[in-house]
């Protein structure tokens, strides 16, 4: 008999027989009580069921009676490793324990998955035929990585707390725990900051061709990390620099390297479409790596002091983003030097760095532990693995982003109506079949801290272009962060994969997530 289909595969998972746990309006939740709420959510989304609330019920339902005929979601810290969980669905009751809050939560998105339809399933067979159920399973999980991540470019196009919500929403469902947010670049500058408050007054009102821009108020950004930490998400906030900043000059012109315009640059301004970038005013195209700011300038550094120092205080989580990819207008020596000085500044904030990888070109002179994030291919190029290998030097780890296999902005076909092609064309399958481990010499898994999937919105606009650039393929990243890279039951292989993504899309819809329904899965 078939496993039942869960995204991304757990370390184990059994088949429970025949037997079938039904689901109806009676259906008891107890336990924590976040995780109740998140349960009845799955359940009343996926089922139109809506059990009752513990407030419903009645005080004559003792909670002791080994929870026959009711769903148990409870934290025992003594159960397993950080984020882990146990899930147990018999005919008759189904127990989720988790190690903390987050593996339990996880255990509640597990459980999400495994409800089936009437006349679905291993009961089908069953007197259950006619009624919604979880199959009766035995699963033990855990994650492979402790950084699971996507990420949103909101500075391309601005996307307000609504569609970050959603993405949140979406992300936590695949047992991903970080949010990295590009809060800046060349077309806008996205957060309100009160020591500078000329950035968002001046550099964010325009996007990518024309659009409307916008900016977080601090307000709208702290909602934003506390619906991710309800989520079990830590935010990661990036400003990009030294390059990337075009958006700033619009606020601090005397912060400006004069732009590198060469015929190289030319050229990449032809291939992305749009105007040459003019200096003081806003910046609506799509080309990368004309603008720099002024490295030997003190300036520059008083001004990034002040930026990484406030969104320290605004930012629980332990990592600050300072960016340095593409900054093909900085001479090389000029990078060098700026990384040292932003690596420090924000490890002074008490933050640890993260830096794309082109940062580790400076190896140990980078702040110490300083994480690098590599965005080159599943096989590297042009020296980028030598670079990511940089910040070993410097006693980091790296964060893995091969844009060949994860950018979800890449198209996934030729005629794709949204997305990027730099890269290539990503499949579902190409998203699905790398191993991290893999990816560069010296890096394996001691060295890997995770896995990270960007959504640049250069072409998405709306939270349904998200979702059409992002669904399945999220789904590939997820797998490869949380699942162990081979497990026994053979659940690491593209056939089973692409067999459970089919399975779980009907919870996609019933979430209203609008997922593209690509080549290769066995969509319902
Ligand atoms: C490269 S990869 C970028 C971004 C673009 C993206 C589009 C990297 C660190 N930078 O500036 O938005 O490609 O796919």
């Amino acid at each position: 008999m078939a496993l039942p289909a869960v995204v991304p595969a757990p370390s184990s998972i059994a088949d429970g027989g025949d037997a079938a746990f039904p689901l109806s309006a009676g259906t008891a939740l107890r336990g924590d009580a976040d995780a109740v709420d998140a349960a009845r959510h799955l359940i009343t989304a996926r089922t139109g069921l809506e059990p009752p609330t513990a407030a419903q019920e009645s005080p004559d339902d003792a909670p002791g009676e080994a929870g026959a005929g009711s769903i148990v979601l409870r934290v025992d810290a003594s159960s397993g490793a950080p984020e882990s969980y146990r899930l147990e669905a018999t005919g008759a009751s189904v127990e989720i324990v988790g190690a903390d809050a987050a593996g339990l939560f996880y255990g509640v998105q597990t459980l999400g998955q495994l409800i089936t339809p009437p006349g679905d399933g291993p009961g089908a067979a069953s007197a259950a035929t006619s009624e919604w159920t979880i199959p009766a399973t035995r699963i033990v999980d855990a994650p492979r990585f402790a950084y699971r991540g996507v990420m949103l470019d909101v500075a391309r196009h601005f996307h307000g707390p609504d569609t970050v919500r959603a993405f949140i929403d979406r992300a936590a469902s695949l047992k991903f725990n970080v949010l990295h947010l590009h809060l800046s670049d060349d077309q806008g500058w996205r957060l309100e900051l009160r020591s500078r408050p000329l950035l968002t007054e001046r550099s964010s009102a325009t996007a990518v061709g024309g659009a409307p821009g916008g900016f977080y108020t601090q307000e709208d950004y702290r909602v934003i990390v506390a619906y991710a930490a309800a989520h079990h998400m830590t935010v990661v906030p990036e400003f990009d620099m030294p390059g990337h900043t075009h958006a700033v000059t619009l606020a601090y012109p005397e912060l400006n390297e004069e732009p590198r315009l060469d015929e190289h640059m030319h050229q990449i301004i032809r291939e992305y479409g749009g105007e040459a970038p003019v200096h003081g005013a806003p910046y609506d195209g799509m080309a990368v790596g004309f603008s720099s700011l002024r490295i030997h300038d003190e300036a520059t550094y008083a001004f990034i002091t002040d930026v990484f120092t406030e969104l320290a205080t605004l930012t629980p989580g332990p990592y600050l983003h300072l960016g340095g990819d593409e900054a093909l207008g900085t001479p090389a020596a000029d990078f060098a030097l700026f990384v040292q000085r932003a690596s420090a500044i924000v490890a002074a904030t008490g933050k640890v760095p993260i830096a794309w990888h082109e940062a580790g070109v400076v190896g140990a002179q980078l702040a110490p532990g300083t994480i690098g994030q590599y965005w080159g291919f599943r096989t590297p190029t042009d020296g980028m693995d030598e670079k990511t290998r940089g910040f070993l030097a410097a006693g980091g780890q790296v964060i893995l982003s091969p844009a060949d296999a994860i950018y979800l902005d890449m198209k996934h076909a030729p005629g794709a109506p949204l997305g990027l092609s730099w890269a290539g064309i990503v499949s579902a399958r190409q998203s699905y079949e790398w191993e991290p481990a893999a990816v560069i010499d010296g890096v394996g898994d001691e060295q890997i801290l995770g896995i990270e999937a960007p959504l640049w919105t250069e072409t998405a606009r709306t939270l349904s272009d998200i979702d059409a650039l992002a669904f399945p393929r999220i789904a590939s990243a997820a797998e490869v962060a949380w699942s162990p890279a081979a497990s026994a039951s053979g659940l690491r292989t593209w056939d089973s994969f692409a067999a459970r993504v089919g399975a779980i899309a009907p919870l996609w819809t019933s979430l209203g997530i609008a997922y593209t329904p690509l080549e290769g899965i066995v969509w319902p």
